[in-house]
Formats: structure tokens, sequence, C-alpha cells
């Protein structure tokens, strides 16, 4: 089959498995294009939840069908390449984190969304990228356990600086690779661009960034801001809706490395496959499920 044909093989698959299509901002650009929505993973996850459809394919990583399974028990949750991981949410597992826990026993657990739904049952409250602030800054408790993301723990540690962040040694592999020596060389290259750079980055390089988001943030921040150049510093998939909603500006990536091996995996034959044959379903256990929503419950009834 081309490409072509496979397209609209999956369009007809949908149609039959009364299924929909969902793509985080780092995949491939055919599998956004293919997508009814495309955003980040709470984003994703929630309209997951509101959708009428029973079957979903959820286009990112491990985590993130799980999330959206978590929010929809009732429907299907297929990932369409098992193997599509995030070795940032492996780096913490439920037994580290009991351990951590109790040799902090006064913290509040936070737990980025980049973890298994284990990992999020055992936590008091989630957060993403884009709240974590003022997830941090809702707890009363001085003392936070924020798992698993130094990096995202170092930047809320300094936003925040009224609590005492305890980080877990977690990173992102593509994020973590990020250095000054790339910033100077795109300054220079590029002297009247803004800098746009996640929080999953290096301290040093969050450091020096004109605006510091998650890729939703990134994406609005871009659209509004009045300049016409800007130096993206998180995954490169980002850049196809960054063009695609901003014709009139240019975009430059602040590394070549930023790209992400696992969120590379799902291909429109994937996406095919995942429909034909009704693969991988993601399923949870009710217990863990139960918990894990609960800490992304309490996440959503904060005022963000
Ligand atoms: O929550 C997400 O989708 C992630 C992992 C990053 C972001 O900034 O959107
Ligand atoms: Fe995980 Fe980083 Fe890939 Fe996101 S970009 S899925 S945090 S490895």
């Amino acid at each position: 089959m081309n490409k072509n044909e496979i397209r609209k093989k999956i369009l007809e698959l949908k149609e039959q498995r009364d299924a929909i299509i969902v793509a985080h901002n780092y995949q491939i650009d055919e599998v956004q294009e293919i997508s009814d929505v495309i955003g980040d993973s709470l984003t994703l996850s929630k309209y997951c939840a509101e959708s009428t459809k029973k079957v979903i394919v959820f286009c990112g990583v491990h985590f993130m069908a799980e999330s959206a399974k978590i929010l929809s028990p009732e429907k299907t949750v297929l990932l369409p390449e098992i193997d599509a991981g995030c070795p940032m949410a492996d780096m913490v597992t439920v037994e580290e984190l009991r351990k951590a826990k109790k040799k902090h026993p006064e913290a509040v657990v936070v737990c980025y969304i980049n973890s298994s739904a284990e990992v999020k049952a055992e936590s008091d409250i989630c957060c993403t990228s884009s709240n974590a602030i003022q997830v941090v800054k809702s707890i009363k408790e001085k003392d936070i356990l924020f798992v698993p993301d130094q990096h995202l723990a170092s930047y809320v540690a300094k936003m925040v600086p009224e609590k005492n962040i305890i980080p877990w040694p977690g990173y992102c592999i593509t994020h973590h690779r990020l250095t000054l020596e790339d910033v100077r060389k795109v300054r220079e290259l590029h002297k009247d661009a803004e800098l746009l750079i996640h929080p999953e980055s290096p301290k040093e390089v969050v450091d020096k960034a004109d605006f510091v988001g998650s890729t939703k943030q990134i994406i609005e921040y871009a659209s509004k801001s009045k300049s016409k150049k800007f130096v993206i510093g998180t995954e490169m998939g980002i850049m196809y809706k960054l063009k695609k909603d901003n014709p009139d500006k240019t975009f430059y990536l602040l590394s070549q490395g930023l790209i992400c091996p696992n969120m590379k995996k799902n291909t429109l034959m994937s996406v095919y496959n995942a429909l034909n044959e009704m693969k991988y379903e993601i399923n949870i256990d009710e217990n863990i499920r139960v918990k894990a929503k609960e800490a992304l419950d309490r996440m959503h009834n904060i005022q963000l």
C-alpha cells in the first residue's frame, strides 16, 4: 500500500471501529496529519474522556495512553507501538518511590504526568509541565518529593522558593542533552529570535530562555508573540503545529538532537495496524486505576 492508500484505509477503519485518533505534539508529521486532535498528554486524555467514540488510538508513548485509560476506563485504548515507552517515566518504580516516602514521611508526593499508573497511584497529586508551579503552590506542606524529572523539579524550586523540593534523579533523554553551547550558537546565529524552552531541559539552559513552558504553552506563546522568529528548545515534532499555525513566522530548533526515539516509533502503518488488528490494548488493574485517577483529579480540582 502506498501512503494515500494507507490514509484511506485508516479513515475507513476509524468509522468501522467507532474510533478517534489522537496525536501528541511530538509525533511525526504524517501521524499528526491523520489525527482528529493534536495536543499535550493531558489535553488529549481529556478529549478522549469527553468523546462519545468507543475506541481511542493514542499516538504517543505508553504513559500517555495509560492516562487516557485512567480517565476513560469504559473505552478501548490502543497504543499503536507497544514498545513506545518514556525512559524518564521508567526512572521511578513504585518500589523505589515507597522507599523514598519512608525516608521523607513528611513530604507530599507530586508526580509528573510522565510516570506509570502505579507511580501515580502511589502519589498524592499529579502535575504536568503546564501546571507544575500552580500544583506545588497549592500544597500546604513545605516538603515536596517531586518525581521523576530533576529538571522540572529544579525549575519549580526556582519559581516556588518557599517550598523545599526534594528532586528525583530522573530526566528526559532528549531534553537532558541540551547545553549552554547550543544556546550560545543559536543566539549568535539568530540574534533577533526568541528562545522558547521546555522545563525538562537542564537548569543552565532554562535560565537562558525568553520563555519557559510546556508544548501547549510554547505553541500558545509563539502564536501570540509579536516576534517573527523563534528558537525552539523541545522535541522537533512540535514544529509541525508551530509552522501550521504560524505560516508567517520562522522557527529554528535549538539542537538537531531534539528527537525522542520513542515518540517517533508510531507511523501511518502502525496506526493502520492498530485499527485493523485492535492492538495494543492498554489495561490497568482497577485498584491502581482508581488511585491514579485520584491523583489526577486532585490536580484538576486545584484552581489552575
Ligand atoms: O504532558 C505532555 O504532553 C508532555 C510530556 C510534555 C508537554 O510539555 O506537553
Ligand atoms: Fe519521555 Fe522525553 Fe520522550 Fe517525552 S521526549 S516521551 S519525556 S523521553
